[in-house]
């Protein structure tokens, strides 16, 4: 179910922590945000099953008044700019392009979604207890068992080890369940044309998103993506899908939507290019020594340290990497106080795919946790 984001509707809080669930069931990238205003609406327990404690009332007032959705206007004058440099730079059929952006439905709701600030205000253990659930590391074995023949096989010919794999597909769509219901033309199209804030960059996805579809033949309506038009199972912005999918299959497509082949091919193949080293080390639990006199550093995902230096300053962790491999202090907050990790370089790798370090060690420790079900399970 797709609920559409009200303007008109300032509404109570409860109206709009509703919306935001709909909105969760359907998207990926905007999960971070609806479980910050879940927090506030649902039950730990109730937030786990999804369901929705209070009166069906106001999601029944709110489906009636819910709406903003208009087509887009391909006679604005930065619309045919767009067309016109589509055209001439890269020889797109100028018919099928404006029947294309003729056929985009410009979305409050996606507006609004981006709008919202991101994971920034959630502590580590809240952003945590969204991933590591119990449901989510069985359903992660079970994709494991059921794909092991290919993830076996793409984790030998790349180097990437399986943890990741199921980890980044585990936190990106719950295994193919959450993969976003907005149509990616609308998404890109809205956001490039009706969004200023991020124009450039929607722009570019675009004009990525039309290529993509004209190299791989597909029809532009049909592809369905998150608010932000990451697409599939993978949830590939239209540039990395151009860039990074692969045909795992050798069938001539790169099918990221049902094909599980491709789309475990295509993410290792976004580690690979993203320099994850074999085999290496992500990430260390830390504490802080006797000698550390430092301030804690801010969490970046540019390390600033070394293995060396941090040791020096005090860092208590284990790690048999080189001396000089970068490593960054970070700081998070859990569920019985700070904690301590140092990450190193295939941690930041993890934070490539996205920009962030919770989402890094979310990553990282559900692909621990499924691989510990998984291993249980065979003894
Ligand atoms: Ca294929």
């Amino acid at each position: 179910m797709k609920i559409v984001m009200q303007s008109r509707l300032p509404g109570t809080s409860i109206s709009r922590h509703i919306c935001e669930w709909g909105k969760d069931r359907a998207e990926n990238r905007s999960v971070y945000t609806i479980h910050e205003d879940l927090s506030t609406a649902l039950t730990p327990q109730s937030r786990k099953r999804g369901t929705y404690r209070g009166s069906l009332l106001p999601l029944l007032v709110l489906l009636f008044t819910c709406h903003a959705a208009s087509a887009l206007d391909t006679s604005r004058s930065d619309v045919s700019l767009f067309i016109d440099s589509m055209v001439s730079e890269h020889d797109y059929d100028r018919a099928t392009l404006e029947a294309v952006l003729q056929n985009a439905e410009s979305q409050e709701s996606i507006i609004k979604a981006i709008s919202k600030p991101a994971e920034k205000s959630l502590e580590w253990h809240e952003y945590r207890d969204i991933f590591l659930t119990d449901e989510r590391i069985t359903a992660g074995a079970n994709f494991w068992r059921e794909h092991a023949a290919d993830l076996q096989r793409i984790s030998d010919e790349t180097g990437v080890s399986i943890e990741i794999l199921v980890g980044i597909i585990g936190v990106e769509t719950y295994f193919g369940r959450i993969t976003g219901n907005y149509r990616v033309v609308d998404a890109l199209s809205t956001l490039a044309f009706d969004y200023p804030p991020r124009a450039k960059f929607f722009r570019s996805e675009l004009k990525h998103f039309l290529l993509l579809v004209r190299e791989e033949n597909m029809d532009a309506a049909d592809a369905t993506g998150s608010y932000a038009g990451a697409m599939g199972r993978p949830q590939f912005m239209p540039s990395s899908y151009r860039e990074y999918a692969v045909d795992s299959t050798d069938d001539g497509k790169r099918d990221i939507w049902s094909n599980w082949t491709d789309v475990i091919g295509s993410v290792a193949n976004y580690f690979v290019r993203h320099g994850w080293v074999a085999d290496a080390q992500v990430v260390s639990r830390a504490s802080l020594g006797e000698q550390w006199r430092g301030e804690t550093p801010k969490n970046t995902t540019k390390p600033k340290e070394t293995v060396t230096s941090l040791s020096h300053q005090g860092v208590l962790f284990v790690t048999d990497l080189p001396g000089d491999q970068k490593s960054q202090l970070l700081t998070l907050e859990g569920e019985d106080g700070t904690e301590y990790w140092v990450g190193f370089h295939n941690f930041f790798v993890i934070t490539r795919y996205n920009i962030s370090v919770m989402y890094a060690l979310a990553v990282h420790q559900l692909g621990q946790e499924i691989a510990l079900e998984v291993n249980s399970g065979e003894s």
